[in-house]
């Protein structure tokens, strides 16, 4: 017995196709910053985990699709006979989500169809929910407020086609943004003051169970994670009561990380912060260009990663302002640089400001000029941003090179010290360093820039001299360049036939089912074939 069936947007995704563009994918590092790091970029599926976390916290039973085609959503809807199905929508996802709903409501009409996150609109649905989405389904289905859960995800990152390093626990703390910039779609639809999804006692008890399970790595989803110091000095209290280091990876702004001495953030594990700069100017105060440069070089001082988000082709921007921003960006040096174009999503105060020449929804993602500019037109702004992407990887190098550079300055700077628990963090910066030496050597063969592979080859100097070589560096060192060989072969393929190669894996999650779903949700061919021959899908 199913009553609703959460779904994801239905696959293919990743590719240009009638109802979205290959930017709108599982993947977020990769898709839109690491297109053109070869064989070097991180690869991760991500799941549809907020749909998981309203199922966890109603008691109607549910099923959570995670990347379904539309042959086995339909499968699920015959088999399950829900009352409702509720898709994520996002803005550049909305015409796809049209569609699923034109296919549900074609071959079930009783079906109520609801859209939920960042929907532009209400389209073909029969119910919205914009904002915080486990009270207003809560009140949806007449349930009582009451204080929410969260099930345990792991996200894990794949280097050279392998999973490497452990997994990382997933903490959803809070959604919204006090910042309230004007383009930004999160701060607009979950308003200024935001809601915390977890009290500090949940997280620690989420921590645990997380660390029962041998997971130390953990990612914060709160926009500005650091601002709420009060909050946050009793989370870190017990951080440093744990037997264990953890490492976290969280997004914040520069104002509320800089609330930290540094040493305390390296000590706690933030080794990893994910950083707005915009475009420098002073529509965001919070990001004059001398402040976020010296900003910059303490956290990589202290062996801390940044991923900086900036963005170019403000109406008020000129082509030679989007280069400036460009340059600045390259001149901060950081491991990886989201830069995308600025989007006016409907709901966010830049929509009502700027004139829309767009309206295609499907172009609203982060890569395409939807709006009106006054010096330079669509295609010029998009080749910016994608030249951008292919300067970082070719003047910079690869972004993995340059974590181990940024990590390693964990040892440089704090070889010294006496302090039992920071003794234990410079011992894995020093054996990071050794074990990414292969890394290095497929950097060096491969890259094809020769002051980036000159670079490569003094850092590998360095590490080899100060902390030593891995066990069987030799035969590693094959290893990885046979697999870095394969990797882009991998990647050369996938690009030319991506609807077959960089399609998510689908899966499915019972919640509140008191006996196993009856049929396998493995449709069969048969079943579906002829589904989706009555529905003439695509
Ligand atoms: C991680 C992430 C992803 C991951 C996983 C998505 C996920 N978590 O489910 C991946 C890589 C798959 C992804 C992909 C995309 N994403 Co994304 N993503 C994010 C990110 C960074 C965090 C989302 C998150 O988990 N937050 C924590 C959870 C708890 O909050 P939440 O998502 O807001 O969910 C709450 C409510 O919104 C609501 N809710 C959410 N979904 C649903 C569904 C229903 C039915 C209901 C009732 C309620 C509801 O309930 C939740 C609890 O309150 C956000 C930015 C941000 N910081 O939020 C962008 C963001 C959501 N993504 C965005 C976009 C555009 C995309 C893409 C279209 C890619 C692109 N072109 O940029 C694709 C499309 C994928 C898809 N199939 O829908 C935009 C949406 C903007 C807009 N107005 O449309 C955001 C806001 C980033 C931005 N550019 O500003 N994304
Ligand atoms: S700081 Fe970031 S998350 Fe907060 S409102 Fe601005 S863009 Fe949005």
């Amino acid at each position: 017995m199913t009553d609703i069936v959460f779904s994801s947007i239905t696959t293919p995704v990743g590719i240009d196709c009638e109802d979205l563009t290959r930017f709108s994918s599982s993947e977020h590092m990769y898709t839109h910053f690491m297109l053109e790091q070869d064989c070097f970029g991180p690869r991760a599926q991500m799941d549809h985990w907020p749909l998981e976390l309203i199922a966890a916290n109603i008691r109607a039973p549910s099923v959570v699709l995670h990347w379904p085609n539309m042959r086995q959503l339909l499968y699920e809807i015959k088999t399950g006979d829900p009352k409702y199905v509720a898709i994520q929508v996002t803005t550049p996802t909305f015409e796809r989500a049209e569609n699923m709903t034109r296919a549900i409501k074609e071959r079930f009409p009783h079906v109520k169809v609801i859209y939920g996150g960042y929907p532009p609109e209400q389209g073909s649905a029969d119910v919205m929910i914009k904002g915080e989405g486990i009270s207003q389904f809560r009140q949806f289905l007449g349930e009582e407020p009451r204080e929410t859960t969260q099930p345990t995800f792991l996200l894990g990152y794949k280097w050279l086609g392998h999973k490497v390093g452990s997994e990382s626990g997933l903490l959803f703390e809070k959604v919204g943004c006090q910042n309230g910039c004007d383009f930004c779609a999160t701060s607009a639809f979950h308003g200024k003051k935001g809601t915390y999804l977890q009290s500090v006692d949940q997280m620690k008890q989420l921590m645990a169970k997380y660390l029962g399970m041998g997971v130390s790595n953990f990612t914060i989803f709160n926009e500005d994670h650091l601002k709420d110091k009060e909050r946050n000095d009793e989370l870190h209290k017990h951080i440093k009561s744990l037997d264990q280091l953890v490492n976290i990876t969280g997004f914040s702004c520069m104002d509320s990380i800089g609330q930290y001495p540094i040493d305390d953030l390296v000590d706690l594990g933030y080794y990893h912060l994910w950083t707005g700069v915009e475009d420098f100017s002073p529509h965001y105060s919070k990001n004059a260009y001398p402040r976020v440069k010296e900003f910059v070089d303490t956290m990589h001082e202290h062996g801390i990663l940044l991923i900086l988000s900036s963005i170019v082709g403000r109406h008020t921007m000129k082509k030679e302002d989007c280069d400036a921003v460009i340059d600045k960006v390259m001149g901060l040096g950081a491991y990886a640089n989201q830069i995308n174009i600025l989007t006016p999503f409907k709901g966010a105060p830049l929509y009502e400001t700027v004139k829309i020449t767009n309206h295609r929804y499907k172009y609203y993602d982060g890569h395409h000029l939807v709006n009106e500019h006054p010096t330079m037109s669509a295609a010029q702004v998009e080749k910016l941003q994608l030249d951008a992407q292919k300067r970082d990887y070719y003047e910079l190098g690869p972004s993995l090179v340059r974590a181990v550079d940024i990590l390693f300055n964990g040892y440089r700077h704090f070889k010294g010290t006496q302090a039992p628990r920071m003794k234990k963090r410079v011992e894995s910066s020093a054996s990071g360093a050794r074990q990414s030496l292969p890394l290095l050597d497929l950097a060096i063969a491969k890259h094809p820039n020769p002051v980036v592979r000159e670079r490569t080859k003094a850092l590998r100097a360095e590490i080899i001299e100060k902390v030593g070589t891995p066990e069987g560096y030799a035969l590693n060192g094959k290893l990885v360049h046979l697999l870095g060989f394969l990797e882009s072969n991998r990647i050369k393929l996938e690009k030319r036939f991506p609807s077959w190669m960089r399609q998510p894996k689908f899966h499915r999650v019972e919640y509140n089912q008191k006996a196993k779903h009856p049929v396998s949700y493995r449709p069969p061919v048969y079943a579906t074939a002829r589904i989706a021959t009555d529905l003439r899908i695509r």
